[in-house]
């Protein structure tokens, strides 16, 4: 058996891609804002990242990779339509995004959650060392916490929620509420984006379970389980690296150039994903076109919209109210070689994405709910000193940070029109200087800040 590891990540996704080169297949570190920010910790405690490799069938056999120690987890094909597919991303997923789409319960998606999530609690427990630390990560393996509590009381066990923490009137709808909420407190910490995440939950163990809290400390069983607000960030120096990068000035340039040199170019970058807000960003610009207050080729919308989900009904249904839209805009306004929508259903190299955010002048990051946004805080690293201007949803985490953004509520359309009419004709001095204050906040506050804040107060020594 493998040496036993005394730091252990588990999260639904390894950081690894499989990629066949002429040499066979091989695996590839995938690029994301965890793997990087933990990484040091992983390579000190010869850590190891528990996850599935993606594919179904049998998971590959452990090993290294840059001094991690990788320990794939399988799937199989159903266990991936039920267990992903459906408990995570049509049930949880929606439920947790103030059920801005209706979530779907299905007995069967709950029973292959509860197995998946004992498969992953079953594999930390053969792989942590006496007293490890033990990371779990996000919405997919909520029961892991208290399964491996089970099996391993000499753990130190954390948990981090990426998406939001639904208030206890929207939890409540979900069957299977109370194994959840048990699953959470086996966890020593419970970590959230937002204060008021952190507050819902200390809520609800109280509403559901009639536990004692003082603060955002939890009295369980005779343990204590803490609640705390830790805001996920990006690798702000490398971010700022890599817009700053001469290659990157040159590709922004030429997109300008490739989108017809306009005046105003306006960005969206996220997963096509119905939280969002793609569809009322869209109309947004629609209407203001069809006002007259913006106008082709002066101002141009480019939209990227990763594939995501894409067997999730949700998901299918999204993408053909996304298409119609731009379809109708380009329709309307747009011109031979002249379209107002350039829409990109397409996942970008960090590169490229540098390169469209450098080129942006009004990025727009209109999500209903969103547990932090990263693109926000990408876009703000990424402009150096020629400002540009955020409209972001007072509903994303990062509006509780990113404070200089113009902020607005997205289920108001005259509001998002009107700012994003202001962020459109902001003067430039005014523009850098909101963004060298988020710029500011950005350089303390990252992803690096946020894994070490986390780990301190599970009181992991070496993480100061
Ligand atoms: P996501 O919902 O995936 O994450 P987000 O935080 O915006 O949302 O992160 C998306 C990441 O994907 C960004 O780093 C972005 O650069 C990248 N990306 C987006 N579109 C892309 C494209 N076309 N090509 C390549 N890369 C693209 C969840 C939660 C968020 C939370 C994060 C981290 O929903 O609220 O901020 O986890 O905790």
């Amino acid at each position: 058996m493998a040496e036993r590891s005394s730091f252990v990540v588990v999260a639904n996704r390894l950081p690894v891609d499989e990629v066949t080169t002429p040499e066979g297949r091989q695996w590839r570190p995938s690029p994301g804002g965890l793997v990087t920010a933990l990484h040091p910790v992983l390579v000190r405690e010869r850590g190891t990242w528990i996850g599935w490799a993606g594919g179904t069938g049998d998971a590959p056999e452990p090993f290294e990779l840059e001094g991690i120690n990788i320990h794939p987890v399988p799937l199989s094909a159903q266990e991936l339509e039920r267990y992903y597919e459906g408990q995570s991303n049509a049930t949880i997923w929606p439920l947790y995004h103030d059920a801005v789409e209706t979530p779907a319960y299905k007995r069967s998606w709950r029973e292959t959650y509860r197995a998946v999530n004992q498969r992953f609690a079953q594999a930390a427990a053969e792989v942590a060392a006496e007293g490890a630390v033990v990371w779990v990560q996000d919405y997919q393996l909520q029961l892991v916490p208290a399964m491996l509590r089970e099996l391993r009381p000499d753990l130190k066990i954390g948990f981090f929620l990426h998406i939001p923490f639904p208030p206890i009137e929207l939890f409540m709808q979900m069957p299977f509420r109370t194994e959840i909420l048990r699953g959470l407190l086996g966890a020593d910490l419970v970590g959230f984006q937002q204060r008021l995440a952190a507050q819902n939950f200390v809520r609800l163990a109280r509403h559901l379970l009639g536990l004692r809290y003082e603060g955002q400390m939890i009295q369980v069983d005779g343990r204590q389980v803490k609640a705390g607000a830790f805001p996920i960030s990006i690798d702000t120096a490398q971010m700022e690296q890599l817009a700053a990068d001469p290659a990157i000035q040159a590709r922004a340039k030429e997109i300008r150039g490739e989108l017809g040199n306009p005046k105003t170019i306006i960005l969206g970058v996220d997963r096509l994903d119905y939280t969002k807000g793609i569809e009322l960003r869209l109309k947004a610009f629609r209407e203001l076109l069809a006002d007259g207050k913006l106008t082709v080729p002066d101002a141009v919308m480019v939209q990227v919209a990763t594939p995501s989900r894409e067997r999730v009904e949700h998901y299918q249904a999204l993408r053909v109210k996304v298409e119609r839209e731009v379809g109708r805009i380009n329709g309307e306004f747009g011109r031979v070689g002249v379209p107002a929508v350039h829409y990109l259903h397409q996942s970008y190299s960090r590169s490229e994405l540098a390169a469209l955010y450098s080129a942006a002048d009004v990025m727009m990051v209109t999500p209903l709910r969103d547990g932090m946004n990263l693109v926000a805080k990408e876009y703000v690293a990424s402009r150096a000193d020629t400002g540009g201007a955020l409209v972001l949803s007072e509903f994303a985490g990062a509006a509780t940070e990113l404070r200089q953004a113009f902020l607005c509520n997205p289920h108001d359309p005259e509001g998002v029109k009107e700012v994003l009419l202001r962020a459109v004709n902001i003067e430039p001095a005014e523009a850098r200087r909101r963004m060298r204050v988020m710029q500011r906040h950005l350089r303390t506050h990252d992803v690096d800040h946020w894994a070490r804040s986390f780990l301190n107060e599970l009181g992991v020594p070496e993480a100061a």
